[in-house]
């Protein structure tokens, strides 16, 4: 899959884990599990050989991740710790793979005993919510979950009191708490930690960052993309059948990605089929004589079909009544549909040019969101799981797994949170789809 570097390296501090204390409690993994990893363990946030040489001929430290994995001293015994694991926001592929290997790892590797399941998000985690009491996870509501889409736990969306929170962690005796989820739940998972050490307790709060977009910074890889872009080439195939099944056939497929293209990017190219994608990232207009219904009109002319895909949050600044700021419990600002949109108006100019035409549009989106994950993704998965163990009975905190440099990492919350990852448009991903589609580079009238 497609990978992108970002530029702006992270300072050395800023790449600082939390930690709850000293780590004093044999690893009960020793002898059975591959080697362990050193607390100096470090991954170059660089990947890019011309940057290491410009900070080291300036003499600057280089920037590295904490590499994740299991150390050989624990901070809890894992005998009588209490492990609560929430699931957060929109569903998305792979959510059960990693509700299962926090489990397996947790039981199975290190001998947990008391596994919480906290149902419906952090509402189910609020000592004020009337939401169902915990699951407590045991090996046959657990072993087979992976095969199903969606989420064992439920989900909700949408932030509650830390200091609520805190309570019921406390209530149930949880000493580390795995929170999957987005950004907000990345901010809320943050915001708990800060709870947590103001009343000098010693819970540990690791996160499994869920955006099936990939907009996450530091990380090159998240869970649900390859689902997403392999479930999205029977849509785009059902397009591409449409549009050439008729006389000026135009097949519109919406995909994820909100403010990054990076699904409809890696469907493009995996397809071959789409002849215009559009993504957040690249501002295209309608009108004038280099505007997408101008050069779509030019084609249809040509081969009498086309195949567009688009992101959900592409060409937003066109969709009339954009600038609302209505948002939805997580506080992601409401997009208006970009598909529908299209269609109108593709519509409107093949008529107002006296051509018949036929426009078909297919949104996926829940389809896609609600499936199992793939062989891939439930691969990676079961990794980011097994790391979030190590690091939460290592006594980490305030972190999330990251995956960089093709190794597993620990991130900081308040890094991960801080900024969005997004195609660069002169970058190599953009440049393959250009070639691909065959696009202009800029559509604009
Ligand atoms: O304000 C944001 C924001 C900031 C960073 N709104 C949406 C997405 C976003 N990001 C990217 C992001 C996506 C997923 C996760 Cl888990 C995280 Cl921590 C950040």
């Amino acid at each position: 899959m497609a990978e992108e570097e970002s530029s702006a390296l992270p300072a050395p501090n800023e790449l600082e884990v939390a930690r709850l204390g000293e780590a004093r409690v044999s690893s009960p993994l020793r002898g059975i599990s591959a080697p362990f990893v050193d607390d100096s363990s470090r991954v170059l946030a660089c990947i890019d050989a011309a940057h290491v040489e410009a900070m080291r001929i300036q003499g600057e430290p280089l920037p590295a991740f904490e590499s994740a994995g299991p150390r050989s001293e624990l901070f809890f015994d894992p005998g009588t710790t209490g492990v609560g694991i929430v699931t957060c926001g929109g569903l998305c592929p792979g959510l059960n793979d990693v509700i299962r290997s926090l489990f397996m790892t947790a039981r199975h590797q290190y001998g947990v005993r008391r596994i919480l399941g906290f149902r419906y998000g952090y509402a189910g985690l609020s000592a004020k919510s009337s939401y169902a009491e915990p699951l407590f996870l045991e090996s046959e509501t657990v072993g087979r979950v992976h095969r199903h889409g969606g989420t064992l736990l439920g989900s909700s969306r949408g932030a509650q009191d830390p200091a609520d929170m805190v309570d019921t962690l406390v209530a149930w005796k949880i000493g580390i708490l795995f929170a999957v989820g987005g950004d907000g739940t990345l901010r809320g998972a943050s915001a708990l930690c800060r709870e947590i050490e103001r009343r000098g307790l010693k819970i540990s709060v690791i996160a499994i960052p869920k955006t099936i977009d990939n907009d996450l910074m530091w990380t090159q890889r998240t869970f649900g993309l390859a689902t997403a872009v392999e479930a999205a080439q029977a849509p785009i195939a059902a397009a591409h059948n449409e549009a050439t099944g008729a006389w000026n056939g135009v097949g519109i497929v919406k995909l994820m990605g909100r403010h990054a293209g990076f699904i409809a990017a890696n469907a493009t190219l995996a397809s071959g089929d789409v002849n215009y994608c559009l993504v957040p990232e690249v501002r295209f207009s309608l009108e004038g004589e280099g505007g997408l219904l101008s050069v779509l009109e030019q084609r249809l002319k040509k081969r009498r079909h086309a195949v567009v895909v688009v992101a959900e949050g592409a060409g937003q600044e066109l969709v009339e009544n954009a600038g609302d700021t209505e948002t939805d419990a997580s506080g992601n600002l409401r997009l208006k549909d970009i598909g529908v949109f299209l269609k109108e108006k593709i519509e409107e100019h093949l008529a107002s040019r006296q051509m018949d035409h036929t426009v078909k549009y297919i949104d996926p989106s829940y389809t896609i969101r609600s499936l199992p994950a793939n062989s891939m993704d439930s691969a990676f998965c079961q990794v980011l799981g097994q790391h979030a163990v190590h690091a939460g009975l290592a006594g980490r905190t305030d972190m999330m797994v990251g995956f960089w440099n093709h190794r597993f990492t620990h991130v900081p919350l308040p890094l991960a949170i801080s900024a969005r990852k997004e195609l660069d448009p002169r970058g190599e991903i953009w440049q393959r789809v250009l070639q691909t589609t065959g696009q202009p580079a800029h559509m604009m009238g």
